[in-house]
């Protein structure tokens, strides 16, 4: 998310991943993507910046993530939130084209998803639902199994 690369977070990150994630809304509302992304950075900010200089280094995201376990209401909140957003033609389901078009949205790159997408689809219908996502989405933020499928809802680890 540090879109950037000054190795933190700032307004400017989500200003730049709103305006990506714009660019692949196709028919949706590219506003209400844009809010989505941009709504994130006052939560994180209010939750994160530790030392208050408006800027969240990787060190202040890793406190608040260690008490993340005990705030499953938020966290899923911000799994629903980041539904709407990924389900571009809104039928309630993410696609495997949505789902890559998520990815690679956020790496800035074409990015291959095809070994990813079967690992989050858990019952293999082709889709992710929103309790899929929502498991998935919770176990990446506030999860401790470094093997449950959640571990790749951003995809593939960085080798
Ligand atoms: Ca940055
Ligand atoms: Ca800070
Ligand atoms: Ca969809």
């Amino acid at each position: 998310m540090d879109m950037d690369g000054d190795g933190r977070l700032t307004e400017v990150d989500f200003q730049a991943l709103a305006h990506r994630w714009k660019a692949v809304a196709g028919s949706v509302d590219p506003e209400r993507l844009a809010s989505i992304m941009t709504g994130w950075w006052p939560v994180l900010r209010a939750a994160s910046d530790a030392d208050g200089d408006d800027a969240v280094t990787i060190e202040e995201v890793l406190l608040v993530v260690e008490g993340l376990g005990a705030m499953a209401d938020a966290v899923s909140g911000t799994a629903d939130a980041m539904f709407e957003a990924i389900d571009l033609n809104g039928d309630g389901l993410i696609s495997r084209s949505e789902y890559g078009a998520l990815i690679e949205t956020w790496n800035g790159t074409p990015t291959a998803t095809d070994e990813i997408f079967p690992r989050l689809d858990l019952d293999g219908d082709g889709h992710l639902t929103r309790d899929e996502f929502r498991t998935h989405w919770t176990e990446f933020w506030a999860g401790d199994n470094p093997n449950a499928p959640g571990t790749y809802v951003f995809g593939a680890l960085v080798e």
